[in-house]
């Protein structure tokens, strides 16, 4: 009887140790920070992010394929990364800064890529297939003058906005459509605010996109909305690793997958009614209408790590019970 509480115990705190370090690496996502309401010019900060915002903690530096600047004028400018710690309240949080230069005036498409990598839910005794994740990452940035929101950059898989995404308000729809390949498909997406975890059906906004590939969102808060696209594409291939995952694979490993997995996500705020949109850094909407964006706080990966924090303390007290009694 002890000796199962006690296994019980030590499984259940391995099993949270285990979430905790690898972070589940597959369902993050990749996306991109930065102020899309600047004063023009200037040269400004630019975060580079996997993981999620609503449990900041996750958020880890990850292989990049590139990370560039789409200029109004059309020029692609390459961003150089550097690496950087202390994201929100995380302070070892990990994550991909730059420097991006806005010297014209016009809308500005910061796009980030991934190298793909290779995930098995076996590795978290998940059920389904192996699959080989890719990501891209996207934000607007308005720099004054002529709107050029709509326009898709051509990144392999991309979200297009149908209306403004840095006009947000509170109340707001925003509509947008995904592109594969420059062609409209259809997909899943999902959409939370930064307070909320994106993989809680229960917060989340999640759904298939029409035919064409639209879909919406409704804007229940003020701050920084994450939107995702996902599509599955059943090829079975094999990957061949190009860096070293912990104890998951080395370098050189040949690795078979089911699944390619194509994941892109689209970053933007939303102001308070009344209210000019304040960007990652800006100050926040009047005192007023905060109650328009529900209690602050509320964030539902912040409750899933105090509840599994919780178990953690529980499971090693029961494991020294048992210890104690054991040998008393
Ligand atoms: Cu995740």
């Amino acid at each position: 009887m002890i000796k199962g509480i006690r296994l019980i115990a030590a499984m259940l705190l391995a099993g949270i140790l285990f979430i905790a370090v690898t972070g589940l690496a597959s369902a993050h996502n990749l996306y991109i920070e930065t102020d899309t309401n600047p004063e023009i010019p200037t040269e400004q900060e630019v975060q580079i992010l996997f993981g999620h915002p609503n449990a900041p903690e996750s958020c880890m530096t990850v292989p990049m394929e590139y990370a560039r600047v789409y200029k109004p004028d059309g020029t692609i400018v390459e961003l150089e990364l550097k690496e950087d710690s202390g994201y929100r309240t995380a302070s070892e949080a990990t994550y991909w800064s730059a420097k991006v230069t806005l010297d014209q005036e016009g809308d500005y498409v910061i796009a980030a890529s991934r190298v793909p990598i290779y995930f098995s839910p076996a590795w978290h005794d998940l059920a389904g297939s192996p699959e080989l994740t890719r990501d891209w990452a996207k934000v607007i940035v308005h720099g004054g003058g002529e709107e050029q929101w709509q326009k898709a950059v051509g990144l392999p898989f991309e979200i297009v906005p149908l209306v403004s995404p840095y006009g947000l308000r509170v109340g707001d729809t925003f509509r947008a459509q995904v592109l594969f390949n420059g062609e409209p498909i259809k997909a899943e997406y999902a959409a939370a605010h930064e307070t909320e975890s994106i993989h809680d059906p229960e917060v989340a906004q999640t759904g298939e996109t029409a035919e064409d590939g639209t879909f919406s969102i409704y804007i229940s808060k003020s701050g920084m909305w994450t939107v995702k696209g996902e599509y599955d594409i059943e090829e079975p291939g094999t990957w061949t690793a190009t860096f070293d995952l912990g104890g998951y694979f080395k370098e050189g490993d040949k690795l078979d997958y089911e699944v390619e997995r194509y994941q892109t996500m689209m970053t933007m705020w939303a102001s308070s009614l009344g209210a000019s949109p304040p960007g990652p850094q800006g100050p926040e909407g009047p005192p007023g209408q905060q109650g328009l964006a529900g209690p602050p706080g509320s964030a539902g990966g912040a409750t899933w790590a105090y509840a599994a924090l919780g178990v953690a303390i529980v499971a090693v007290l029961l494991g020294a019970i048992s210890l104690a009694r054991e040998r008393g």
